[in-house]
């Protein structure tokens, strides 16, 4: 039997690596955090095929406890995948609450490792670690494996110190630890409060209440592609003879900007962008605006140019990318247009 132990299930990513291990015939069990309602939105349609047990990154004592479980329902044979997804994922915000951003990201992934160790579980577990494309900061693009780190923000500093940490224990212990450097994923269940999502939403906003979208840096480039095909490549790291670090990414990069202009033209809407700066404005062919900037948010320090090459991954995976940019944008727009809660 493989055995799936995944946190951060109810993210946006741990719900469609549920739908991708379920198809797999895995037995799947989450770490969820104690809220005061339940927030369980995503995994609605597989909670009678999952088991989730209560958890916290920051608590050693429920990692451990979850992991003895674990062990004691295991067979000889059994093999044990983590998908280690959990933390305060967002950027920005980070900058808000650098300390418990660190206690979750770096604190979280070194006290994961610490369980695996104490449980005796090395033999028989493979570890998946989420880092990410931002721990490239400013670096030249395209970024791969061989990209020095640079991080920017309280985020990108901790998946720095969980990404080497993940690398001293694979050498020191022998663990297999894959870290995947994932370059910016979204779909239709992203958070609000990430670029694409709000722009999604924004569009929908406009086309159904004429709200104008309120946005911060939109000089910014980035390489986006569609959280299940990169599902698919933290499965295929872990299924590897020897475990290594992959980036994956689409090789694509647009600015903010862009991402914009593309959504509004799913609706027919052509924009063109007035002023500069903190006053620039995007209007749309009939002089209606419909986009503005506004300085809440902006980042105290910004990651201006990422795009991926996920040569690597290609040869040695298999992995490709799917969905490109423009048709996960559009999915995301006419599924906002859509949806009743705006
Ligand atoms: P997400 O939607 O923000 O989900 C984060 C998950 O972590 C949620 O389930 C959240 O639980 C959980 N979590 C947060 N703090 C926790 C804690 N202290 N203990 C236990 N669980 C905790 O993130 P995502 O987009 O799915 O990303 C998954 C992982 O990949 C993250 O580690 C992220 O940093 C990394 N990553 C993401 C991208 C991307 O573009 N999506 C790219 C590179 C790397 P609640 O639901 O209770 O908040
Ligand atoms: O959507 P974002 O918040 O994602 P960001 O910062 O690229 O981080 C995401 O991808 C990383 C991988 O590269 C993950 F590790 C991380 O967990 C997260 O999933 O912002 C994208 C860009 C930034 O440059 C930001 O400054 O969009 C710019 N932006 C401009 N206006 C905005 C806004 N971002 C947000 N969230 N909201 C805005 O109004």
């Amino acid at each position: 039997m493989k055995i799936a132990l995944i946190t951060g299930i109810s993210g946006m990513d741990g719900y469609n690596l549920v739908s991708f291990l379920l198809k797999k015939e895995y037995k799947i069990i989450g770490i969820i955090r104690r809220t005061s309602l339940f927030n369980l939105t995503r995994l609605e349609k597989y909670r009678e095929k999952i088991d989730l047990v209560y958890g916290d990154m920051t608590d050693t004592s429920s990692l451990n406890h979850i992991l003895s479980n674990i062990k004691k329902i295991m067979k000889e044979d059994d093999q044990l995948e983590i998908y280690h997804l959990a933390a305060m994922s967002h950027v920005g915000i980070s900058f808000e609450m650098p300390e418990y951003t660190s206690q979750v990201v770096a604190m979280g992934m070194l006290n994961l490792l610490e369980a695996v160790r104490n449980q005796n579980m090395i033999k028989y577990t493979r570890i998946y670690n989420a880092s990410t494309s931002e721990m490239f900061g400013n670096q030249q693009s395209p970024q791969n494996e061989m990209t020095c780190f640079d991080p920017k923000s309280p985020y990108a500093v901790a998946k720095t110190f969980a990404h080497h940490m993940c690398q001293v224990y694979r050498d020191s212990y022998d663990m297999f630890i894959c870290s995947g450097l994932l370059f910016n994923h979204s779909d239709l269940l992203r958070g609000e409060n990430f670029i694409l999502r709000k722009i999604a939403m924004g569009v929908a906003k406009y086309q159904k209440n004429k709200k104008i979208l309120k946005l911060g840096n939109l000089n910014a480039k980035r390489d986006i592609g569609a959280s299940r095909d990169y599902i698919e490549g933290m499965y295929l790291m872990l299924q590897q003879e020897k475990p290594e670090d992959f980036v994956l990414a689409t090789g694509t990069q647009y600015t903010i900007r862009e991402f914009v202009e593309m959504a509004f033209q799913v609706v027919n809407k052509t924009i063109t962008w007035k002023g500069t700066g903190l006053n620039e404005v995007g209007y749309d062919q009939d002089g209606n605006m419909l986009v503005q900037v506004d300085k809440k948010y902006f980042r105290p320090n910004e990651v201006n140019n990422l795009l991926g090459d996920s040569t690597n991954a290609q040869e040695k995976l298999g992995w490709k990318p799917k969905t490109t940019t423009k048709e996960l944008l559009k999915e995301m727009v006419e599924y906002e247009l859509n949806n009743n809660h705006i």
